[in-house]
């Protein structure tokens, strides 16, 4: 425990920017986290002493804890995140923007005072294992405890990173305040945060590499290593540094025979990435193993031999509660048996979690995520959609042996997903990296029309939209460059999508449990040991190139999740059309002759492809 910092590091830089930073919020104190597990039960305790914390019953969940928040502090607030590039353009069209010399001063009169009455806690936190050449050190202060115990399981954190650190290392600022002083006497709340929705601020300086969040406790408002640091300042350090940080899980694929196979995937939300990273080889699989490196977020740089190596930059998982059960996803449930913290899940009446989608009936009575009796007669939901558990990685019982290697592991594919009901095959490949890079730009997952105007698909590029520090056109013109680096092993790349129906609007693919059996297509086709077959979209598997072991699947229904209709396709390059133009003058022009060349594609074709038998 320290209150001035000088006893853990040298580093002038980072003292100097702590006691600019204690000037401005006025804390009644300054507490150093150090990171040891002393420190952590002491604030735990603390947490239950002030009401923010539940102890669970520690038969049936070890060391864990249930928080509520305020019910107006339950998710990232999108409206209320800038990107504050000093030109509006370098922000582009899919972001909020604001000049840095109209932010700053209104910032700087938010935090003036802003922690009076509580504690500033100072947490160095390494993005990535420590001392990792592709991991990056950031330091948070914040007023909050609850935050501190969760960036305690989602980051690597403490003294050892202040070592790792040193007296010279740069560090990303991150300042964060739930916007609520105390006056001497004043009695907390349950969960202080700013009550005016339009006062929060999730604010990134992607030029001056700075994040200041302000008004909100929950989540990726005030864990500012995860969405603010490790994708929006990252994306925009990426660009500059030429390297990728994505919005991707990382899944180790082994064969039988010991061969393993990394691939990074993008989905918009809603299309079971978590399942995904987190998959269980189906029957038919017997000898596979799927091992997970991360389930949210890759950071992603050139190794020496020029293979693409990724790290995940966290340490946990900040997965959401509801729906989350052994049916769906028993590694996410043998992930949070212990060490875990829950927010906005029910309490049971034997001091367990319970929520809305876990297995088995629900308990007769509980208290719900508000702190109100429930019962299943109760009209309102006893966990609220969007709670969460913060797990440490570690509890994984799939978590890849070299999920801290240093070095990052070799990606051979990327693949990019959506929710779309038609026109999209299940599994196509890319017939190059541009193509690959329009594939991933273009993605998203069906809306109803009147959700989004005329379009019917929500487009999400990169599944970035909410999270690229910097103008989304030229991030894809940042792909595009790294795909013209001769010194670069470039991955494959791949589209899925798991939710084409059929003409009586029923899935046609199986589930998530099935999705192995196109990943090993995936893998055999980057391994060189899978055909396949052009089509309009591109490079596809017949029938025979996919594992059909254990499952009753037939040639005609897999034929009908292949097929492509023409005029579908030409609607939605001609949609494409209305996305590119979002961004005028900063489309890469690759991109609009990959729209073209596909369009090209699809009017030379028939009016009805199918895979050949
Ligand atoms: O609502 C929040 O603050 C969490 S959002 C989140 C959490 C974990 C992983 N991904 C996300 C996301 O929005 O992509
Ligand atoms: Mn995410």
């Amino acid at each position: 425990m320290s209150n001035s910092g000088t006893d853990l590091t040298n580093n002038a830089k980072l003292l100097a920017w702590v006691k600019e930073m204690a000037a401005l919020c006025k804390p009644d104190q300054v507490h150093w986290v150090d990171g040891t597990q002393e420190e952590n039960d002491r604030l735990c305790g603390e947490l239950v002493d002030a009401g923010i914390f539940i102890k669970l019953n520690p038969e049936k969940r070890p060391n864990s804890y249930l928080a509520r928040s305020h019910p107006s502090d339950v998710a990232r607030v999108e409206d209320r995140t800038y990107i504050c590039s000093e030109n509006k353009d370098d922000a582009g069209p899919t972001n909020n923007w604001m000049a840095p010399s109209e932010m700053r001063p209104l910032l700087a009169e938010k935090f003036d005072g802003c922690m009076k009455g509580r504690t500033m806690y100072v947490i160095p936190f390494s993005m990535g294992p420590l001392g990792s050449p592709i991991a990056h050190i950031g330091v948070q202060v914040t007023d909050s405890a609850y935050v501190v115990v969760n960036q305690r399981i989602m980051t690597r954190m403490g003294k050892k990173v202040l070592d790792v650190l040193g007296d010279d290392g740069t560090f990303i600022p991150c300042v964060h305040s739930v916007g609520a002083p105390l006056e001497p006497g004043q009695e907390d709340s349950a969960w202080p945060c700013e009550g005016d929705p339009s006062n929060k601020y999730i604010v990134h300086y992607p030029e001056s590499r700075e994040i200041w969040s302000y008004g909100s406790g929950y989540g990726g408002n005030a864990l500012l290593g995860k969405k603010c640091f490790a994708l929006r300042i990252a994306s925009a350090m990426a660009r500059d540094e030429g390297w990728l940080a994505e919005h991707m899980l990382i899944l180790g694929l082994e064969s039988p025979e010991g061969e393993k196979t990394y691939v990074g995937a993008a989905f918009p939300s809603a299309c079971g990435k978590t399942n995904l990273a987190m998959l269980i080889p189906p029957e038919g699989f017997e000898g596979w193993k799927a091992w997970t490196v991360g389930d949210d977020i890759a950071w992603i740089k050139p190794g020496p031999d020029g293979t693409l190596r990724a790290i995940n930059p966290e340490y946990g998982y900040f997965g959401v509660a509801p729906g989350t059960s052994y049916d769906t996803n028993p590694t996410a449930m043998d992930s949070i048996k212990e060490g875990c913290i829950f927010t906005n899940v029910a309490l049971t009446d034997d001091g367990d979690v319970w929520w809305e989608g876990i297995d088995g009936d629900p308990p007769a009575h509980a208290i719900d995520w508000k702190g109100n009796d429930w019962t299943p007669a109760s009209e309102t939901p006893a966990s609220h959609p969007n709670a969460r558990f913060t797990a440490p990685s570690a509890n994984c019982p799939s978590i890849d042996p070299s999920w801290e290697d240093p070095a990052g592991v070799p990606i051979s594919a990327f693949i990019f997903g959506g929710r779309l009901s038609k026109t999209f095959p299940l599994v196509y490949q890319s017939l190059d990296w541009n193509h690959g890079v329009f594939m991933a730009a273009t993605m998203g997952s069906e809306a109803t029309a009147a959700a989004i105007g005329q379009a019917a698909i929500r487009r999400d590029p990169f599944a970035m939209l909410p999270f690229c520090g910097y103008n989304m056109a030229k991030y894809w013109g940042h792909w595009v460059k790294m795909g013209e680096r001769s010194d670069l092993k470039l991955p494959q790349i791949f589209r899925v999508n798991w939710f084409r129906k059929d003409a009586n609007g029923k899935f046609i693919w199986p589930g998530f449990g099935q999705n192995m059996r196109v990943l090993q297509w995936i893998v055999d086709r980057v391994n060189g040991k899978a055909d396949a077959v052009e089509s309009p979209f591109g490079m596809m598997p017949k029938y025979q190139a996919i594992n059909w072991s254990g499952l009753d699947f037939d040639k005609e229904t897999y034929d009908g999740l292949m097929t492509i209709n023409k005029d579908e396709g030409l609607a939605e390059v001609a949609e494409i059309r209305g996305h590119f133009d979002t961004f005028g003058d900063a489309l890469p022009a690759e991109m609009e002759t990959e729209r073209q060349a596909f369009g090209e594609r699809l009017a030379a074709g028939p009016d009805q492809w199918n895979l050949p038998s």
